[in-house]
């Protein structure tokens, strides 16, 4: 088998300030699916054409952010060899018990040095996406309601001490840099674009002084038009757009930023290239960073580099 390791960004733990108003948001407006509640007040949601439990689950607290960002490997004996591999490293990992998360197994968890806890796992109930195994259709009621993302794709971090991020996705978890930006001095990196896969990016960071801080988790749309439709469902319920509809230079995605509404930024994706990990890596210097960010307006916007939860 060609994909082994760490296969993709299974879930993440967004907290919101006001649960029941995020959970009428994210059902009604960005359209998820959702499916369960916990013990802990915790709710679960999936995106339509997700196949596994869940992938975005809500936890009410009185600070927005990120919980946790989970990647699923392959098995279970991988999620062990990679808790050796990071152990082995120098990263002290944990496990959390299978079950404390509706429907998923064991996690390894482990903190970056740029104060993020990341998440490893093999096993999460696929439940499946609602279409039938055997002659399927292309879509159902849920692909119809809302914004309504194919899947969890990515997610973009700000905080300290991206070099050793880098290495410890790269030289100990599989990861591939399909792109960066260089800092002012031409040569640290500010920002790093790494995937796990085929996609031109599975995760992202960027240097920022403050610890564990969420930029945005980021939706796949099948299309540019629905990346549009998107906007125009963001107007009718009034969601506070931050960029786009645009297209960035990195990556090549065509997006928009918007905020639920406890102002932790999400982003409607699509496009973007299909790169190799021997593909050399693409660089933006620090005076394209506009490009970058929003390539037909050549903007670096003020909120993508101040703006986090
Ligand atoms: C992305 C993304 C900049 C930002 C790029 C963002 C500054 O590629 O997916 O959010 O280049
Ligand atoms: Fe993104």
């Amino acid at each position: 088998m060609a994909m082994t390791g760490v296969l993709r960004p299974g879930h993440a733990q967004v907290r919101v300030l006001e649960l029941e108003k995020a959970v009428t948001f994210y059902r009604d407006v960005l359209g998820l699916v959702e499916t369960g509640r916990d013990d802990q007040g915790r709710v679960y949601f999936k995106c339509w054409d997700e196949r596994d439990h869940n992938s975005y689950i809500l936890r009410e607290s009185d600070q927005a952010g990120l919980d946790f960002f989970g990647f699923k490997v392959l098995d279970e004996a991988t999620l062990d060899q990679l808790e050796k591999d990071l152990n082995e490293y120098g990263i002290k990992t944990r496990r959390l018990p299978a079950g404390d998360l509706l429907e998923t197994g064991e996690r390894v968890r482990f903190t970056l040095p740029s104060g993020h806890d990341i998440e490893l796992y093999a096993t999460k109930t696929a439940v499946g996406n609602g279409i039938p195994a055997i002659n399927p259709g292309p879509w159902c009621a849920d692909s119809e309601r809302g914004i309504a993302p194919v899947r969890l794709d990515h997610t973009l971090l700000y905080g300290p001490n991206i070099a050793e991020v880098k290495k410890i996705f790269v030289d100990v978890l599989g990861f591939y840099l399909v792109e960066r930006v260089l800092g002012e001095d031409g040569d640290s990196e500010a920002a790093i674009w790494l995937s796990c896969s085929h996609k031109v990016h599975d995760i992202a960071i960027a240097e920022y002084p403050e610890p564990g801080k969420l930029h945005h988790c980021s939706f796949l749309m099948e299309s540019w038009e629905r990346v549009l439709r998107a906007g125009d469902i963001m107007s009718m319920n009034e969601v506070p757009v931050d960029i786009g509809p645009t297209r960035h230079g990195v990556t090549r995605g065509c997006t928009i930023y918007a905020w639920d509404p406890s102002g932790n930024r999400f982003e409607t994706f699509m496009g973007g290239y299909q790169p190799y990990p021997d593909y050399e890596p693409l660089t933006w210097t620090f005076d394209n960073f506009g490009q970058g960010l929003d390539y037909p307006q050549r903007k670096l916007h003020e909120t993508f580099l101040t703006v986090v939860s």
